[in-house]
């Protein structure tokens, strides 16, 4: 009688190493809750991803168009304009703006908002750690929504308007 393990049997404990390891990797995440008397929520996830850190941004209840999103250095949503997050989070102290190569940590450029009031953006960032407790760890800070487009530009903060959502990024 053979002692082999039946394909069916071994497909089924290959999918659940699989899902062992990804649960092994670490998280993160935070749900954007509405500020400045808007309408605009969301979630967000970081995952870590080989070298590097994505984030899965979901926004709805927002204007159509392109909106400024940024981590900002301080994880306190507090006020009801948010202004209790700081300014852009920036451990390496660069200038703002995205097509610049060496721009804020926390700059995430716009997300682009349907006429469904709804969009998402993935990104992915080499510099991003998650969970270290290094200058560079996107735990603890705050997630946040613009009223308007980011210009990728303004120094130091994207003229991107009044502050619309925010959360703070906590780990999973
Ligand atoms: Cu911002
Ligand atoms: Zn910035």
């Amino acid at each position: 009688m053979k002692t082999q393990i039946d394909p069916v049997l071994r497909g089924t404990l290959l999918a659940a190493v699989l899902a062992l390891s990804a649960c092994a990797s670490m998280q993160a995440s935070t749900t954007l809750e509405s500020k400045s008397g808007s309408t605009v929520i969301g979630n967000a996830t970081f995952s870590e991803d080989g070298d590097q850190v994505t984030l899965q941004l979901d926004v709805t209840g927002a204007s159509p168009g392109a909106h400024g999103a940024h981590i900002h250095e301080l994880g306190d949503c507090s006020a009801a304009d948010a202004s209790s997050a700081g300014g852009h989070w920036n451990p390496t102290t660069k200038v703002h703006g995205t097509p610049n190569p060496e721009h804020h940590l926390g700059d995430l450029g716009n997300i682009q908002i349907g006429q469904d009031g709804k969009g998402t953006l993935k990104l992915s960032k080499e510099e991003w750690t998650l969970g270290d407790g290094a200058s560079t760890d996107v735990v603890g800070k705050a997630l946040v929504i613009h009223a308007g487009e980011d210009d990728l530009q303004t120094d130091p903060a994207g003229a991107s308007g009044a502050r619309q959502a925010c959360g703070v990024i906590s780990k999973q």
